[in-house]
């Protein structure tokens, strides 16, 4: 007899909390239903909120830097002993690829916390030595402090990464946490709830509510009047509405959202590296990366190599089972997007894209058919006025545009109301230099991309976020310094 799916609960002041309501996982490889999920509702979203508020009169709220730190340690520890477990249970939430969760999601989930607890331990304090031209001296120093209770909500592309992302360094800098992950990606949030409970994290300090955004969880956590601060990850029209919800009581908002990105390619480019380098940032997660490549600008006289390049490299691509050996390529995350996704593709045709490779829904079999998978796709034929190549498709594709001059690439490239991320291709390093610095994004990258220093600022301009976190910026965010001026 096949065993139930697990029940995935909140998480409140220490302990599993039961909700108002369930709603069913479904597998994105499959179809199969993996998980029973607690739904808040209001109540548990109260009781977490206040939760997190108790944990801070608590011990919490009197520990030390260095106590936090080491709290923050085993965390870490806990991750990598129970790696295994969080890789099952994100590769069951995604469909995505073992060895990608293991690699990627889930030691990077670890080195966060290492990551923000060395950060805080390094950081000191702001200080100034005042001498006014009246003869007055005065000492000058900024003590950080809590924001208080920070409500975290997140994505299901890259769910424990982006969810430690924020609650490593909110916890760092002594911060309680209410925790509300994707609907789609509910169970490495939870399973996070146990290891900080056998880290010792006390009670309160990370709370969980899951359910859905707009009348749900998500809603009312970011309405809620006792949450001081709002940190989400997630779609720009999301974005949008949870700054009207933070508002009314001028709550501090950190905003990390959609992208459009743009890869600028080079004719002295390394043509075999800058293939890989561009498949990679097309196809990683199957598209589902903020900072994926959907647009590919490429100089006229490699234009046709580098669209014969990619789709060799698309074409070598494995859909298959997380666990089949050789896959490098799983599903989408549900039905719903795998429809956004088709739907995108079809427009594409519509607007006079000549479809390179994919376009489509691939037959993998009966037993993957009720899954979201989807063809990885290369368009050519489309300029910047194509609502495809302006608007956020989140999935395995891009279009390829010739360009002439280098201030051609610039222009093109910087034409979208988004700003999350670049990458430019060349061999020739000042080349590289001058055109990542003119690139309006957050993050440019030269010859690579997706390499992270998690102590370098993260975020995007226009439509892709507000604010920068990572290292020192994140510190920033989740603390308020009070300036003590004393005169001497
Ligand atoms: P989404 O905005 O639909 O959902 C994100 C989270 O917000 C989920 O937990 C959801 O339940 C919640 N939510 C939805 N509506 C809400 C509301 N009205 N109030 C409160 N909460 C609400 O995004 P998604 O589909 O889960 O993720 C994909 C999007 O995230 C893409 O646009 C992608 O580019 C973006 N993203 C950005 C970054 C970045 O670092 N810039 C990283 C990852 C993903
Ligand atoms: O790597 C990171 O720190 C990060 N914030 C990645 C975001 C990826 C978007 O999907």
């Amino acid at each position: 007899m096949a065993s139930s799916p697990p029940s995935v609960l909140n998480h409140v002041a220490g302990a599993p909390v039961a909700g108002v309501a369930t709603f069913v996982k479904h597998s994105p490889v499959d179809g199969s239903v993996v998980a029973v999920v607690h739904e808040a509702g209001p109540e548990v979203v109260d009781a977490a909120v206040a939760a997190a508020r108790a944990a801070l009169a608590g011990p919490w709220g009197s520990m030390t830097v260095a106590e936090r730190v080491a709290l923050l340690r085993r965390v870490a520890d806990r991750i990598d002993e129970r790696r295994e477990e969080l890789v099952a249970a994100e590769v069951r939430d995604t469909g995505k690829p073992e060895h990608l969760v293991r690699e990627l999601d889930v030691a990077r989930a670890a080195l966060n916390f290492r990551s923000f607890a060395d950060t805080v331990a390094a950081t000191g304090l702001d200080s100034f030595l005042t001498d006014l031209p009246d003869g007055r001296r005065a000492l000058n120093y900024a003590v950080p402090k809590p924001l208080g209770v920070v409500a975290v909500v997140v994505p299901w592309n890259l769910p424990l990464l982006l969810l430690t992302w924020k609650v490593a360094p909110a916890l760092a800098c002594g911060n309680a946490v209410v925790v509300k992950p994707s609907e789609e990606t509910p169970s490495t949030a939870t399973l996070l709830a146990e290891l900080m409970v056998e880290a010792g994290v006390p009670a309160g300090v990370y709370n969980v509510v899951h359910g859905f955004g707009p009348d749900s969880a998500g809603e009312q956590l970011t309405t809620h009047a006792d949450v001081d601060a709002i940190t989400f990850t997630g779609e720009s029209r999301t974005g949008a509405a949870i700054m009207r919800a933070a508002a009314p009581r001028v709550r501090p908002v950190s905003f990390e959202l959609g992208g459009k990105n743009a890869a600028v390619v080079f004719a002295d480019c390394d043509l075999p590296r800058t293939l890989d380098g561009l498949a990679r940032s097309i196809f990683l997660n199957t598209g589902q990366v903020c900072l994926c490549t959907e647009r590919v600008y490429v100089e006229r006289s490699v234009f046709d190599e580098v669209v014969a390049g990619l789709a060799e490299r698309a074409g070598a691509l494995r859909l298959g089972r997380p666990d089949a050996p050789g896959t490098t390529t799983g599903p989408l995350i549900s039905q719903e997007h795998r429809a956004k996704v088709q739907a995108y593709l079809d427009l594409a045709v519509e607007e006079g894209a000549t479809v390179v490779v994919g376009g489509g829904v691939p037959d993998l079999g009966e037993e993957l058919a009720g899954g979201a998978w989807v063809e990885p796709t290369l368009w050519v034929g489309l300029d910047n006025s194509a609502r495809v190549v302006r608007e956020e498709v989140f999935g395995p594709v891009a279009a390829l545009i010739p360009f002439d001059s280098e201030e051609e690439a610039v222009r093109l490239a910087n034409d979208t109301d988004y700003g999350l991320a670049a990458a430019v291709w060349t061999s020739d390093l000042e080349r590289g230099h001058r055109v990542a610095q003119q690139m309006r994004v957050g993050m440019a990258w030269v010859n690579t991309w997706y390499l992270r220093d998690l102590r370098s600022p993260f975020g995007g301009a226009g439509l892709s976020g507000i604010g920068r976190e990572g290292g020192r910026h994140s510190l920033h965010f989740y603390s308020e310094p009070t300036n003590v001026c004393v005169q001497l």
